[in-house]
């Protein structure tokens, strides 16, 4: 199905306004720790005040960017709206960010105004100098005289929403640093809306009382989509938490009585040792994104709560998730098919389509898609029309996708392709290990070797009998060929802020 938007489009009169002006006003949308409850009339009344600021009080003009900063709260989700329904451009950043991460950022979007929880505002004034180009900033959660909140008590809650247009940019999201350096990409308002017809409405299909809660930032896309704007398709609230580690969720997944949680793989494989308590809460859905879903950690969390997780493979590029499957329609160790509205195939270093069964490439197309900054990176990711988001899988007869690693985590060991993920998740059935990682090193004989890098759980010993009992363990549960020759034990292991592993810190570490 082909989506069709009008040539006028402001995302946020479409998620936001809608409601109030439906009726839907006195409903809850979200909700936060120390008792804050604002319904969809509080949330319009807010972002309008903070579209004024930025307007009137900051010279912003449709087309500005606007520097985010702030852990998940409510402020963070009212200023996205003021940004978005003042025609300006959110460029929402981790709370984690250093000066010199926030510099680039800075330069990269040419970002001329900035909202900033007052609990962040260290790096931001450290980064401040070197950034002539941005020229307001406005802290907010102080009460202090002269911030946001003081400005916002100043003007109405009314506001006509800047007229943009369906392909206006309204978002810069920067990747995540997976296998490097962020990357910055373009989303328009339609994107945002087509996001919000694809996962949303065919995979997770919410009901106006759910309760969405999480772990990812509003800062990643994953994030802005599942904790804030998935909701407000269909009237629903969310939770938004700054802390967000296993046992906050867990805490406030009872507190709040959540039904719909979104949070990655690691996250869902701490959380099922409490599955008991899980039990007792409404909790329903569970969707687990950004890193590959390991068929073991579906099958303990349905073992643990009785809920089967909803995978899906999304990208910053592509602003949200284009293959999934719903609870109904999951298999084990696939991510699920192609969301209506996106097609996926698998092609070959040619370019030519893999028949079923046959690892290569993926590619996708649909109703959104990447719009990088730099001209000269799109190239690297756009090819034909096609999106090549640099993973290998395989497709099935069915168009069930398989996932098998980050194409440059593919090893090549002896002739045999080997990939990463699989090993990791054989070693992670080991008892002893907590969390693992795998990489190829170079190897005279054999081109590359398998090499571990192994955290152990708490009262495990590092020894070479514990290496020796991981690979005899490796070599009986997948193909011997595959066994890591070489293991070293970690404390930790290295991640971005989004929760990914960054094998590429393993293979060159600096
Ligand atoms: C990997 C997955 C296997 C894959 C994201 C949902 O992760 C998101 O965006 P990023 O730009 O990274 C994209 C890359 O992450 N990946 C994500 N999900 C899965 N691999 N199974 C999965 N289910 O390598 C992809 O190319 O940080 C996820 C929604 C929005 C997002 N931005």
């Amino acid at each position: 199905p082909e989506l069709q938007f009008p040539e006028r489009l402001n995302c946020a009169t479409e998620l936001l306004d809608r409601h109030v002006a439906e009726g839907r006003g006195n409903r809850v949308v979200i909700r936060a720790p120390g008792g804050l409850v604002w319904t969809y009339a509080d949330l319009q009344d807010q972002a309008n005040r903070i579209a004024q600021v930025l307007v009137q009080d900051m010279g912003l003009v449709p087309g500005n960017r606007v520097l985010l900063r702030a852990p998940n709260n409510p402020m963070l989700a009212a200023c996205w709206f003021g940004v978005i329904k003042a025609g300006g451009i959110a460029v929402a950043t981790m709370p984690l960010l250093r000066a010199k991460e926030l510099k680039a950022i800075i330069d990269k979007g040419q970002v001329t105004h900035a909202l900033c929880d007052a609990q962040l505002a260290e790096e931001l004034a450290l980064a401040r100098p070197e950034v002539p180009v941005l020229r307001a900033v406005r802290h907010f959660n102080a009460d202090s005289p002269d911030g946001l909140e003081a400005a916002m008590a100043r003007h109405s809650g009314h506001f006509d929403n800047v007229d943009t247009a369906a392909d206006d940019c309204c978002i810069f999201a920067f990747t995540s640093g997976t296998t490097g350096v962020p990357k910055a990409t373009m989303h328009f308002h339609r994107d945002v809306m087509a996001a919000c017809a694809c996962f949303p409405r065919h995979i997770l299909r919410p009901q106006p009382d759910d309760v969405f809660i999480g772990s990812p930032p509003l800062a990643f896309t994953f994030g802005l989509g599942g904790l804030l704007l998935f909701p407000m398709t269909v009237g629903a609230s969310t939770v938004l938490l700054e802390k967000a580690g296993p046992p906050q969720l867990l805490e406030a997944i009872q507190a709040f009585g959540a039904t719909t949680l979104f949070t990655a793989p690691t996250s869902y494989r701490t959380l099922a040792a409490r599955g008991h308590e899980l039990r007792k809460t409404p909790l329903r859905q569970c969707v687990s994104a950004g890193e590959a879903l390991p068929a073991a950690t579906r099958a303990q969390w349905k073992e643990a709560t009785g809920i089967e997780l909803i995978d899906g493979i999304g990208a910053t590029e592509m602003l949200h998730i284009f293959i999934s499957a719903d609870e109904a329609h999951s298999r084990p160790g696939a991510t699920g098919r192609a969301i209506p509205g996106y097609r996926a195939k698998v092609i070959d270093e040619a370019g030519r389509t893999c028949p079923p069964g046959v690892v290569g490439k993926l590619a996708v197309q649909g109703p959104t898609g990447c719009r990088y900054l730099d001209d000269e990176r799109q190239a690297g990711y756009v090819k034909d029309g096609w999106n090549l988001t640099g993973d290998a899988y395989l497709m099935d007869a069915d168009g069930y996708f398989f996932y098998q690693a980050r194409t440059d985590d593919m090893i090549i060991s002896a002739g045999y392709n080997i990939a990463s993920p699989e090993v990791e998740e054989a070693l992670m059935l080991h008892p002893a290990v907590a969390e693992c990682a795998v990489i190829g090193v170079p190897d005279e004989e054999r081109g590359q070797i398998v090499k571990a890098y192994v955290v152990l759980r708490p009262g495990q010993v590092e020894s070479a009998e514990m290496a020796q009992a991981l690979q005899d363990h490796v070599k009986q549960s997948i193909a011997p060929y595959k066994y890591p020759r070489a293991v070293e034990f970690r404390a930790s292991l290295p991640r971005t802020q989004t929760g990914k592993l960054q094998r590429f810190k393993l293979k060159d570490p600096q």
